[in-house]
């Protein structure tokens, strides 16, 4: 019997450790960076490399991988985030190629949330881009662990050290090289590893060559590299520093198990650099990204959004009920995210990050949001363009599953005996909106049936109906945004819609409030009454900012003593008030910036209920900010311009006559590098409202060459005209 028992643990034991070891060996990886800074080339790259793929596609021949989409083909930009998995050394990588362009902040947000670690890429000329560090913070807020590969190394101009001052200046005061490039812009060949010392060459058609030898010209350079690393790693990791202390060096060895804590801990950002389109450079970014990136073990357990129970302490944290945590475990109970829908021909593929559990193909599985369980009819590994089919995904997991028709972007699939909801994704606010309907009037039910799935694959854009005219209206987070959602739902659904002008979202912020306005709620019509009576004071906040939503819009008190107003008709409060600003007085915009205090109150003892004092608190607040002072605001956006130094003037005429205000021109470079055009750089905040039809204009005002990209900057205040 004893014999027995022991044989049972150990296999069980021994499958543990396997299954935990399988775990260890998966990285999901987020690729982040500017517009154009090679993503998606690095991504196509990748799954070449890993023989997912048999052949190098282009992003301007519209043959890549991740952009399958047509308008990306057609537009060379990547759209939608594409996740797909392939193998390196051992490890599981699910790679997730987002898009740079601001107008898709959104999917990188929703890819943010379920990865561990992310690449981000920068260009070797252009340094740290204003979209880069928008996404660079994104991710810093999520806490998800980063790489830096400064690609494009191939280009005139580009320069590893001056791309890694600028990560420096802009993004993170420790960013690490573990890499010297060997040989500039065309003749830029290889690299030499600084751990091992090793160069590392690629030939014309971007195979590798044997490793060899630092190149002699480059040893005392790459000497002085490595001495500098040394330092700067002892400086933060105590091992390193007693082993620098006790020999005078650090081994390859020390310096990678510290280049990973650093990296886990944020302390320290490591560095590569290649050409992903010479093919340069990525075999090492692979093995960096293994080596340093946590897996789903290393990085913190996840939580049940719902509160903790107040009478919890000493459940079992995994059965059930509020306030759990799960870990990356199979024997969990399953614990899943959905962050991608996608509508497709074959059927609904829903794209789930597994927290906890094992998911078997034929499961049920309960929706949390729906309270319905669905069955999972497949399961289903994304490698590049084709799917291969599993029996079962393990905590750690990215796979897309067919089956579930209910789940959203935001969902959560688990268990249905142990329920759980984990946060969903925070949706960006739309800041542009058009009307649209359909060309020809039989179209107009399939116009809104495709809008209508398509807002399911996208919570960024919203469809709502303009109650004063009766149109259908699409919002979204920018121009671009919403002409790819028309154009997506002509080419899928083939009806043809045509759009009105867009128009931005104004909100209305409170410059001066009332204190001690009274409202008094009293109702007799026949049977019970309705009594409510309040006090409120209502002052501004400091200003909103708008979309990052850093600072809160609305804050809540109640100083109301001796229980003059009980407590569930004081959260009753609330609830009117919030009601109260979702129209404000101006133009029946969002009201932000508010403070409310309630000061007092009453209650009748049959009339009272938490109904009353809701409607008083709406109705009360919307005439106390009738008494107020309000301001508009509109929303504006940072506008980096890069045109040719001659048409600067021209450029600056316009961006003045679009209510832009200049923060700062920087001139050509004197020392332009040979064949790099010699441009300017133009900073200016503009009222997003000016920037419709700006790219077209700019392109004619720089016969095409000027380019220009955005992101948001919050809301400031706008002419009275507006609203
Ligand atoms: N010279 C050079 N060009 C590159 C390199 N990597 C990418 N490119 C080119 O840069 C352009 C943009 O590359 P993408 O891979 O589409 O960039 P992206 O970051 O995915 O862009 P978005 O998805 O639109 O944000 C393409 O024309 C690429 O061929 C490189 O290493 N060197
Ligand atoms: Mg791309």
């Amino acid at each position: 019997m004893r014999t027995d028992t022991t044989t049972v643990t150990s296999t069980t034991a021994a499958a543990t450790s396997t299954t935990h070891a399988a775990i260890a060996a998966v990285r999901n990886l987020g690729i982040l960076a500017h517009v154009d800074a090679g993503k998606t080339t690095v991504t196509e790259r990748i799954l070449y490399l890993t023989g997912t793929t048999h052949k190098r596609g282009e992003v301007h021949d519209g043959t890549t991988v991740t952009d399958f989409d047509p308008q990306e083909r057609d537009r060379g930009i990547t759209i939608f985030a594409a996740a797909v998995s392939c193998a390196w050394a051992g490890h599981r990588i699910n790679l997730i190629d987002t898009p740079g362009h601001v107008d898709f902040a959104d999917e990188v947000e929703r890819s943010l949330r379920v990865l561990d670690g992310a690449v981000a890429v920068f260009d070797a000329v252009a340094g740290v881009e204003p979209q880069s560090e928008s996404v660079w913070r994104q991710a810093e807020r999520h806490g998800v662990p980063r790489i830096a590969f400064v690609n494009k190394l191939d280009r005139a101009g580009a320069d590893l050290d001056t791309a890694v001052a600028s990560i420096r200046e802009r993004l993170h005061p420790r960013p690490l090289a573990v890499q010297l490039p060997i040989g500039t812009e065309e003749s830029f060949t290889g690299v030499v590893d600084l751990l091992r010392l090793r160069a590392l060459t690629w030939d014309g058609d971007g195979t590798a060559a044997a490793e060899g030898p630092v190149p002699a010209h480059l040893a005392d350079e790459a000497a002085t590299r490595r001495r500098a690393l040394e330092e700067a790693v002892a400086e933060l990791n105590p091992e390193a520093l007693e082993e620098f202390c006790t020999h005078g060096t650090v081994t390859a060895a020390t310096l990678a198990t510290a280049l990973r804590e650093l990296t886990r801990t944020g302390e320290a950002v490591v560095v590569l650099c290649g050409s992903a389109y010479r093919n340069r450079g990525i075999e090492p970014l692979l093995d960096a990204a293994v080596a340093y990136l946590p897996s789903p073990l290393d990085v913190p357990p996840v939580r049940s959004a719902d509160p903790a129970p107040s009478t919890g302490a000493g459940a079992d944290p995994a059965a059930g009920g509020t306030g759990q945590l799960r870990t990356a475990d199979p024997e969990q109970p399953l614990t899943a995210l959905a962050f991608k829908v996608v509508a497709a021909p074959t059927g609904r593929l829903t794209y789930l990050r597994l927290y906890a559990g094992t998911l078997h193909k034929g499961a049920t599985v309960l929706d949390t949001t729906t309270g319905r369980t669905e069955r999972v009819a497949r399961i289903l590994r994304v490698m590049a363009d084709r799917h291969t089919e599993t029996d079962h995904a393990r905590a750690g997991d990215i796979v897309a599953v067919i089956g579930p028709k209910t789940a959203r972007v935001g969902t959560t699939l688990c268990d249905p005996d142990h329920p759980i909801r984990l946060e969903a994704p925070v949706s960006a606010e739309p800041v542009v909106t058009v009307a649209v309907e359909a060309r020809r009037a039989a179209d107009t039910d399939k116009l809104a049936a495709a809008l209508a799935r398509l807002a399911e694959e996208d919570p960024s854009l919203r469809l709502a109906t303009d109650p004063e005219t009766g149109q259908r209206t699409l919002s979204g987070l920018g121009e671009l945004h919403l002409e790819v959602a028309v154009e997506k739902v002509r080419r899928e659904a083939g009806v043809e819609a045509v759009t009105g002008a867009p128009t931005v979202a104004l909100r209305e912020a409170l410059v001066e409030g009332v204190t001690g306005f009274v409202y008094r709620h009293a109702k007799q019509d026949g049977g019970a009454g309705q009594f409510a009576h309040l006090v409120l004071d209502v002052r501004p906040l400091p200003q909103g900012t708008g979309r990052e939503g850093a600072e809160p819009d609305f804050v809540f008190a109640s100083t109301v003593t001796g229980g003059r107003v009980p407590r569930e008709y004081v959260q009753a409060v609330e609830a009117g008030c919030r009601e109260a600003l979702a129209e404000g007085p101006l133009g029946g915009h969002p009201v932000t910036g508010v403070a409310v205090t309630l000061t007092d109150g009453a209650t009748h003892p049959k009339d009272s209920s938490e109904l009353a004092f809701r409607t008083a608190a709406r109705l009360g607040l919307r005439e106390a900010l009738r008494a107020s002072r309000l301001r508009l605001l509109e929303p504006v956006a940072e506008v980096t311009v890069t045109v040719p130094e001659d048409a600067l003037g021209t450029v600056l005429g316009d961006l003045a006559a679009r209510r832009g205000h200049i923060q700062a021109t920087t001139p050509a470079r004197a020392t332009a590098p040979a064949g790099a055009p010699a441009s300017a750089q133009v900073n200016a905040l503009v009222p997003l409202a000016e920037l419709f039809g700006y790219a077209t204009r700019l392109r004619g005002r720089t016969q095409g060459r000027g380019t220009f990209t955005t992101r948001p900057a919050g809301y400031a205040p706008a002419p009275a005209a507006a609203a």
